[in-house]
């Protein structure tokens, strides 16, 4: 009856391929064509600016209560860049990026905010999900899909995303138990942003990583510098390979940071420091993959000066069309669509007593 040592793959790989200034590590550096690489960076910026244009029709009362995505672009675009369109993509409700990189028109995203359900119809040529608010709840969902594939032999994987608040949810442990087990081709994207409102990333696991939650699953787990979009395309390519040829699930922690607020009803200077905030702008995604891009030839300041002007209409036509869909007369009865095939009885009931009182119109919705 010996006392001995199991051996566990007990080690987590960290890649990081570009550092802050955009200087590149020639060895790791991946092999990807210009043309992607200058739209990952439009793709980028867009994002940044549109998340700064939602910011402020908030503020001016346009929208609603929505959770800006400042810093976490190369987390979103690194990752969804390696997928094909026919695989699936099933996001939380921090993905904007993510979602307009995979087809969703900007301008559901001025409706949703703003309350109307309209906002989250997934066109019917996307393989992706909905946006989830209940913390944690969709990495199940993309199990269950990337299992379906598996079963039916469909070459499709599934990707998710959480943060790192997601991964103290039982759900985050029974989906990589049920990914481990049965080999489904998933991919786990772990937005850790650091922060899960006011809770810091160190009050969520005693663990060093989050990529090594894997470990007790026997699958593999790795962690990115999630502010450096080279790496996060790197190791999710790899990911997105292994689940595609039945080699199983993978775990990747993308370490980032929310540069901005939780959502547009929180206040972060209640809770953390501004010095924390200053010390993560110098590692700006966008910053440094412009500095690479610009080192490459592939960029100049005139053609930035350009795309932003292009984006500035493009954001702008966005909003026009938005509030333009938003003055038309809408049936509140809608929202009962697109959420079960079948009504529910209980459903059913609550639309007719709705369809029944002519008083209830649009109302704010809390997507807290
Ligand atoms: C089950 C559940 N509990 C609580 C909430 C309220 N809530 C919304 S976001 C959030 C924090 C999530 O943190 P994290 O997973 O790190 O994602 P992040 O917001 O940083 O992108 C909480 C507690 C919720 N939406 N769902
Ligand atoms: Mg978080």
């Amino acid at each position: 009856m010996p006392r001995k040592e199991i051996e566990l793959p007990y080690r987590i790989e960290y890649l990081s391929i570009l550092d802050a200034d955009g200087n590149v590590d020639k060895e790791l550096e991946p092999d990807m064509p210009d043309d992607l690489l200058l739209k990952l960076f439009k793709a980028m910026l867009a994002g940044r600016r549109f998340d700064e244009r939602m910011l402020h029709l908030q503020r001016q009362g346009r929208i609603g209560t929505f959770p800006p995505i400042k810093g976490q672009e190369a987390s979103q675009l690194g990752a969804v860049a390696a997928l094909e369109a026919a695989d699936w993509m099933v996001p939380a409700f921090r993905e904007t990026l993510a979602e307009i990189w995979r087809g969703k028109p900007m301008e559901n995203f001025l409706l949703y905010y703003a309350g109307y359900d309209e906002g989250s119809k997934v066109e019917d040529d996307r393989n992706d999900l909905p946006i989830s608010v209940p913390v944690g709840s969709q990495m199940l969902h993309a199990v269950g899909i990337a299992m379906a594939m598996k079963y039916k032999a469909q070459p499709q994987v599934a990707m998710t995303f959480f943060g790192d608040g997601a991964t103290s949810e039982g759900d985050f442990h029974e989906a990589l138990n049920f990914a481990g087990v049965f080999q489904a081709p998933v991919v786990f994207v772990c937005q850790n942003n650091q922060w899960a409102i006011s809770i810091p990333r160190a009050k969520q696991t005693h663990s060093k990583t989050l990529a090594q939650k894997a470990v007790a699953h026997d699958i593999p787990g790795i962690q990115v510098d999630g502010n450096d979009v080279l790496a996060v395309y790197s190791a999710a390519r790899e990911a997105v390979e292994r689940a595609r040829k039945g080699d199983g699930p993978t775990l990747i922690e993308c370490f980032t940071y929310r540069m901005s607020l939780h959502t547009t009803a929180d206040d972060p200077k209640k809770y953390r420091s501004e010095e924390e905030v200053k010390e993560w702008e110098k590692r700006d995604p966008i910053s440094r993959f412009a500095a690479y891009l610009k080192t490459k030839k592939l960029l100049t300041d005139e053609a930035v000066e350009k795309l932003e002007a292009e984006i500035a209409k493009e954001v702008q036509d966005v909003v026009d069309q938005a509030e333009q869909l938003m003055k038309e007369e809408v049936d509140p009865a809608d929202m009962f669509h697109h959420i079960f095939a079948e009504l529910p009885p209980t459903l059913v009931e609550q639309r007719e007593e709705m369809l029944r009182d002519s008083s209830l119109g649009k109302k704010e919705v809390d997507h807290g």
